[in-house]
């Protein structure tokens, strides 16, 4: 049975007010539109800053930065970042020296400054940027930090180096657009003074890329990590399998990526990571303070394992490859030991390749299953996740299983998150109605689809995580994720 997707009856929810940030999927619309020498010395050496040829900038300057942070405070002055800035690290560890470093490559294009990084050893001289852990305050949590702005320094204060991470991003979104050009410009790199405070209103700040309908290059994802370290996202879900492909080397089932990698939509040549491309990506995505969450997407969605192998059919036949977009016309034998011999051999080879805590099986749209299969399918597929040490996430429908409370429902279109919930479960909120980044801004967005209706900016931001699911509370809300589909993209 193929399934068309125009009609599906989509749940779609009202517009709440916002309280701070609460559209994860607004974050990656901009990413979209975006897409148009260590030295030990003292931070006490004079660095006299250039004189200020500028006037103080006004209020909202502070204003404009996404995510939305908890507090903002201005104080309508200005700092200048001038030739002779450094930026100062304290203490000096090879962790926080490579913050620093990484600060120093986004601005030294555009400004052509040399900007120096120092081990500080003492206040910081006037013109610096100041980053350090020392006197971090511990309620921020791992992503929060406090940023504070006077006419003589930049100094952001975190608790731990992936806050120092994020408050570095906000420094960024505070200097004129022109800082993130690859040519040097001609400034002047004035921020307004103030003091921002901020930290996560959820830990889970995600988005997903669907690199099985269409594949993506390993410098495309590059991009697309750096730009989600840009509005401070922490969680990179890599949807890697689908009807249409098999985008990760498996070396125990060859076939997944050299046969069942061959296809895409639309009839494209395809192709697939190997594992070690996969771990260059990992270890990309940890160096920006995110989480790999890679998805092998089963019982459903698996056209391509199936053609790929015979015997996981159960009529031991193997289809053709898949170019459509249809879903929810593919299953894995669930009744077969074999599937589950093959299901354990993959989680087995990712888990050893992936350092975060989590596996995303799928679980959605395995319509062709009867629910006492599926089920038990997702049940077994749970120990398989957890004995190879990792949590198991799953799409909602999962919840129709007995789930661990470890496990995680990801929330798209339905109610089942509430069924999950009640089991103890968490949930990531990424309601296709408002945070899938697939569907069209209006009738007349050249990519995407409709059928969960159109997504404008405004509404991709104020939507509220913790009122969107009736009985799906914010202590039940891990986060947000905004997917990539990518049947059109
Ligand atoms: C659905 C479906 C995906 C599609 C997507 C397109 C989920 C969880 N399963 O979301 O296979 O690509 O819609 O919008």
């Amino acid at each position: 049975m193929r399934t068309s997707r125009g009609d599906r009856d989509v749940n779609g929810c009202g517009q709440l007010g916002s309280t701070g940030y609460s559209g994860a999927a607004v974050l990656v619309r901009w990413m979209a539109l975006l897409l148009c020498g260590f030295a030990v010395a003292s931070c006490r050496s004079p660095v006299p800053p250039e004189p200020a040829s500028v006037s103080p900038l006004s209020n909202s300057s502070l204003g404009n930065i996404i995510p939305q942070p908890e507090s903002v405070t201005s104080t309508n002055d200005s700092f200048v970042l001038t030739a002779g800035a450094k930026i100062c690290v304290g203490p000096g560890s090879a962790e926080l020296v490579s913050i620093g470093q990484y600060l120093a490559d986004k601005l030294r294009p555009s400004t052509g400054y040399s900007l120096q990084i120092v081990a500080a050893a003492g206040l910081p001289a006037n013109g610096s940027i100041f980053i350090t852990t020392i006197g971090g305050d511990p309620l921020l949590g791992d992503d929060g930090y406090t940023l504070t702005i006077t006419p003589d320094l930049v100094s952001v204060v975190a608790y731990q180096p992936s806050g120092l991470f994020r408050g570095i991003q906000t420094i960024r979104q505070l200097f004129p657009p022109a800082i993130e050009m690859s040519t040097v410009q001609p400034g002047p790199w004035v921020i307004a003074t103030g003091t921002i405070r901020d930290h996560p209103r959820f830990g889970w700040r995600g988005s997903m890329l669907d690199v099985a309908r269409h594949f993506f290059s390993v410098q495309d994802i590059k991009r697309y990590l750096d730009l989600m370290a840009y509005y401070k996202m922490n969680r990179f879900h890599l949807h890697l399998t689908d009807d249409q492909g098999w985008r990760i080397a498996i070396n125990s089932w060859s076939n997944l990526a050299t046969y069942g990698g061959r296809s895409a939509v639309g009839g494209g040549p395809g192709g697939y990571f190997t594992q070690a491309e996969y771990s260059e990506l990992v270890a990309y995505a940890q160096r920006l303070y995110i989480t790999v969450v890679p998805e092998i997407d089963m019982p459903g969605h698996t056209n391509a394992a199936l053609a790929s192998y015979a015997l996981l059919n159960c009529n031991g036949v193997a289809p053709p490859l898949y170019t459509g977009i249809d879903v929810g016309f593919s299953a894995l034998c669930v009744s077969n030991d074999t599937t589950y011999a093959f299901v354990a051999d993959v989680i087995r080879e990712i888990s050893s390749l992936t350092p975060g805590p989590y596996i995303h099986i799928g679980g959605d749209e395995a319509s062709t299953l009867g629910s006492t299969d599926y089920v038990r399918f997702v049940e077994r597929v749970q120990t398989i996740v957890q004995s190879a040490g990792k949590q198991m996430i799953g799409w909602e429908e999962i919840a129709q299983g007995r789930l661990l409370s470890t496990s995680i429902a990801q929330h798209w279109y339905s109610t089942l998150a509430q069924t999950a919930v009640l089991q103890g479960a968490k949930v990531i909120m990424s309601p296709a109605s408002k945070a899938y980044l697939d569907m069209k801004y209006d009738p007349s967005t050249p990519l995407g689809q409709d059928w969960a209706g159109y997504i404008a900016v405004k509404e991709a931001y104020t939507w509220d995580p913790a009122s969107q699911v009736a009985g799906v509370l914010e202590s039940d809300v891990l986060g947000l994720e905004a997917p990539l589909w990518t049947e059109t993209t």
